[in-house]
C-alpha cells in the first residue's frame, strides 16, 4: 500500500527526509511498493526504549535485562549495579565497537600498505614526502633508501602496534607537548590498538569494573587508540598510497547519476575497492564493453565514506549520504552497488530486488542475505574490479524506468591539513600563521568541527546544515567530514560562493584566499586530520599551548553510529568541547552524565554536551569559542593586515 511521504519542508514530523531530490524518489518508491527506511520507521511499533536510549538497561548477564530508573531508591540491577555503572558500561561498549570499526579499517590499510610496498597490489607509494614524515615519526631510516624499503619497514612497525601490549602508540607523540603530559598524568595513552578494545569488553563483563569513573577512564584510553591510533594510521597510510588530497571541484547529490552511462555506486568505508574501480573504469576495453550494451561508458559515484575517500582524492562525485543510500538505488539508474563495511543498511537488499540493481558485498567481514558476495582480494584487485564492472555492464539492458532527479551541486573538497597549510600560508611558505593571525585579530572567531552522520530520526541533513550556517554567519570557520560533508555539499555550502553566507570577517578571509567557509576534510577516519589541524594551530603559536585553549569546538548534530561516540570521546580527551544532537546515550544516569558533561573537563580540558535545537547547538559552540578567546585575551577585535597572494609572494621573494 502506498504510504504518505511527509515533505521535508513541513516542520512537524519530517523525520528522515533529507532533500527535495530524495523526497520525489521516496514518494514514487512508496507508490511502487518499494519499502525503504521511511516505511520501516512507520512500521516501528513503539518509540525507542527509554532505558535503552538513556543507557540504563543492562543485559550483560542472564539475570536481566535489568532496566534501572535513575534517582529511584533501590533501582539497581540484581547484582547491585547502579544506573551510573550500567550506563558507563554501555557507553564504554559503544566506544569499543566504534573504535573497533576504525581499528579494523586501520589494520586493513596497514596490510594493504605493506602489500603495496612489496609490489603485490596495483597501488603505489604516491606521496613520498608524507612517507618520509611518517617514517621519521616511527624512527625508520629514510636516507639513501628506496621508498619501497622504507614503506616495508614502516608498514611492519605500524602493523605491530595493533597487537602491541605495552608502551605508547607512536602517533600520540604528534600532539602538543602539554597535551601529551596531561595524557601521561591521566594514564590514557593507549598501549596498543586492539588491547584497549579487549580490555573494555573484559571490564564490562558481569562483575568486573563497577566504578563509572574507572570505566570511562578505559573508554577514554580506547577512544584514544582510535583517534590518535587507528584512524590516524588509516588516514596517513591512505594518503601515502592514494595521494594526499588537494582542493578539487566535483559534484554531490542524486543528479550525479547518469542516464546514458552504466552507474556503479560504491558504498561503505575502505578505499581499496573504490580505488581499484577508479583505475579500471576508464580502461578502453571496459569502456568498449559498456558501449556494446548501448551505454556511453562507466559512471562511478560514491555513498557515505567510500564516496568521501574517492571524492577527496579523485573528484569522483557522491550520489548520496547515509540516509540516501536506498534512495540512490530507487532512482532505477544503478546497475551495481558495491558495499564493504560500516553504515550499510540491510534494507538495501530488498530495495535492490525491486530494481535491476545487483547489490554486491566485497568484504569477508560483512555479508548481506540476498546480496551477491564477491570477495575483493588485494592480489587480484584489478581483475576483481574488472569482473565487478563487467557484471554491472551486463545489467544495463535490464534497466526499467529511470528517475534521476535534476539535482546536483558543485562542491570544492580535498582539504587535508596540509592543504590548509599551503592554502592559507602560500605554496612556498606553508604555515598556519595566517589562520592563527586571523583568529587572533578576530576576523575568524574560531574553528568549528561539524562531523558525523545524517540521521533518519531528525530532519535529515537539515539539522547539520543549520548548525553550519549559524556558525559561519558568526565568523566561525567550519571543518566537516563524513555524511555532514555531503549534507553541506547538497546545500551549496562547500563552494567559495557560500562565503556570502558568512559573517564579514570570515567572508573577507574566504574571498581573499578563494576558499569556501566550510572545508571538507574527508571521511570518518579523517577526523584525525582535525586533530592534526588543531595541533598545528597550537604549534604555530599565539593561541595557547594546548588544544583545549584554541577557540574551537566540535559537534555531531545527527550522530547515529557507535563510531560517533568513539570519535566524540577522543575529541573530549584531546581537549575539545563536543556537542551531540538529539539524544545522549548516558542520559538515563544523572551521575554519569554530570561526570561527562562537567567533571571530565577538569581531567581533559574538554567535555560533552547535548542539545536538540540546531541553532542552540551552534550558539553553545560559539559561547565556548568566546570563552576560549576571553581566556587568551583576544576577545577584543584587533586590526591586522590580511596578507593577500601578492603580498605573500612579495614576502616569499625576500
Ligand atoms: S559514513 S558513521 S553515517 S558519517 Fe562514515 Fe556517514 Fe556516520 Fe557512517
Amino acid at each position: 500500500m502506498a504510504r504518505k511521504i511527509i515533505p521535508f519542508t513541513q516542520k512537524a514530523g519530517c523525520q528522515g527526509i533529507c532533500c527535495e531530490a530524495s523526497t520525489s524518489i521516496l514518494e514514487q518508491a512508496a507508490k511502487d511498493g518499494v519499502k525503504t527506511y521511511v516505511q520501516r520507521m512507520e512500521n516501528m511499533s513503539a518509540q525507542p526504549c527509554l532505558f535503552g536510549q538513556g543507557g540504563t538497561c543492562c543485559r550483560n548477564c542472564s539475570f536481566g535485562p535489568c532496566m534501572l530508573i535513575d534517582g529511584v531508591a533501590e533501582s539497581v540491577g540484581i547484582c547491585g549495579a547502579t544506573p551510573a555503572t550500567v550506563a558507563a558500561r554501555n557507553f564504554a561498549r559503544m566506544v569499543a565497537s566504534g573504535a573497533a570499526a576504525h581499528m579494523d579499517h586501520g589494520r586493513e590499510t596497514a596490510l594493504t600498505f605493506l602489500a603495496t610496498a612489496k609490489g603485490e597490489t596495483p597501488f603505489e607509494i604516491k606521496d613520498e614526502k608524507k612517507l618520509h614524515f611518517i617514517a621519521d615519526l616511527y624512527k625508520v631510516k629514510t636516507e639513501g633508501r628506496r621508498k619501497e624499503d622504507i614503506a616495508i619497514e614502516l608498514g611492519e612497525k605500524i602493523l605491530a602496534e595493533f597487537g602491541q601490549q605495552e608502551g605508547a602508540l607512536v602517533m600520540t607523540k604528534r600532539a602538543p607537548a602539554k597535551r601529551q603530559e596531561l595524557w601521561k598524568k591521566q594514564g590514557v595513552i593507549p598501549r596498543g590498538v586492539d588491547r584497549e578494545v579487549v580490555e573494555i569488553m573484559h571490564r564490562t563483563h558481569m562483575g568486573t569494573d563497577q566504578d563509572y569513573r574507572n570505566l570511562i577512564f578505559q573508554a577514554t584510553r580506547c577512544a584514544m587508540a582510535d583517534g590518535w591510533g587507528a584512524s590516524m594510521i588509516a588516514t596517513e597510510l591512505q594518503d601515502i598510497m592514494f595521494g594526499t588530497p588537494v582542493p578539487l571541484r566535483t559534484m554531490v547529490n542524486l543528479g550525479v547519476l547518469s542516464e546514458d552511462h552504466v552507474n556503479i555506486v560504491i558504498h561503505g568505508h575502505e578505499p581499496q575497492v573504490p580505488e581499484a574501480m577508479a583505475i579500471v573504469s576508464q580502461e578502453p576495453e571496459i569502456v568498449a564493453a559498456a558501449k556494446e550494451v548501448g551505454a556511453k561508458g562507466i559512471n562511478l559515484a560514491g555513498v557515505c565514506c567510500s564516496g568521501n575517500e574517492i571524492l577527496m582524492r579523485r573528484g569522483i562525485p557522491i550520489a548520496g549520504s547515509f540516509v540516501q543510500q536506498e534512495v540512490v538505488i530507487a532512482t532505477g539508474a544503478v546497475e551495481a552497488m558495491l558495499v564493504d563495511v560500516q553504515c550499510v543498511m540491510q534494507g538495501l537488499a530488498n530495495v535492490a530486488k525491486c530494481f535491476h540493481t545487483e547489490l554486491i558485498t566485497t568484504s569477508p567481514r560483512a555479508k548481506i542475505e540476498g546480496a551477491t558476495h564477491i570477495e575483493f582480494e588485494l592480489e587480484h584487485a584489478l581483475e576483481t574490479a574488472r569482473d565487478l564492472t563487467l557484471r554491472a555492464i551486463g545489467r544495463f539492458k535490464q534497466r526499467g524506468k529511470v528517475r534521476i532527479p535534476d539535482r546536483k551541486m558543485d562542491v570544492v573538497a580535498g582539504f587535508s591539513h596540509e592543504t590548509i597549510n599551503y592554502m592559507l600560508g602560500g605554496t612556498f611558505r606553508g604555515s598556519y600563521r595566517p589562520l592563527n593571525d586571523n583568529i587572533i585579530n578576530g576576523r575568524i572567531r574560531g574553528v568549528g568541527a561539524v562531523v558525523g552522520c545524517d540521521s533518519c530520526r531528525v530532519e535529515s541533513g537539515r539539522v547539520s546544515t543549520t548548525v553550519v550556517k549559524e556558525l559561519i554567519a558568526n565568523n566561525v570557520l567550519v571543518l566537516v567530514t563524513g555524511c555532514v560533508a555531503t549534507s553541506c555539499g547538497r546545500e551549496g555550502l562547500l563552494r567559495p560562493e557560500a562565503a556570502e553566507l558568512a559573517g564579514p570577517g570570515l567572508k573577507e578571509v574566504c574571498e581573499t584566499v578563494g576558499m569556501p567557509p566550510v572545508l571538507h576534510m574527508g571521511s570518518c577516519v579523517d577526523n584525525s586530520r582535525i586533530l592534526i589541524a588543531a595541533t598545528e594551530i597550537v604549534k604555530e603559536g599565539g593561541l595557547g599551548d594546548d588544544i583545549s585553549q584554541v577557540p574551537a569546538a566540535g559537534c555531531a548534530p545527527e550522530w547515529m553510529s557507535e563510531k560517533a561516540i568513539a570519535i566524540g570521546q577522543y575529541c573530549v580527551a584531546s581537549g575539545f568541547y563536543v556537542v551531540f544532537g538529539r539524544t545522549f546515550p548516558t542520559a538515563g544516569s544523572k551521575v554519569l552524565t554530570d561526570f561527562l558533561f562537567k567533571e571530565i573537563e577538569e581531567l581533559y580540558g574538554g567535555m560533552w554536551a547535548v542539545e536538540e535545537d540546531p541553532t542552540e547547538m551552534a550558539q553553545m559552540m560559539i559561547r565556548h569559542i568566546d570563552k576560549a578567546r576571553e581566556a587568551l585575551g583576544i576577545q577584543e577585535k584587533k586590526e591586522r593586515v590580511l596578507f593577500d597572494m601578492a603580498m605573500r609572494q612579495e614576502l616569499d621573494a625576500v
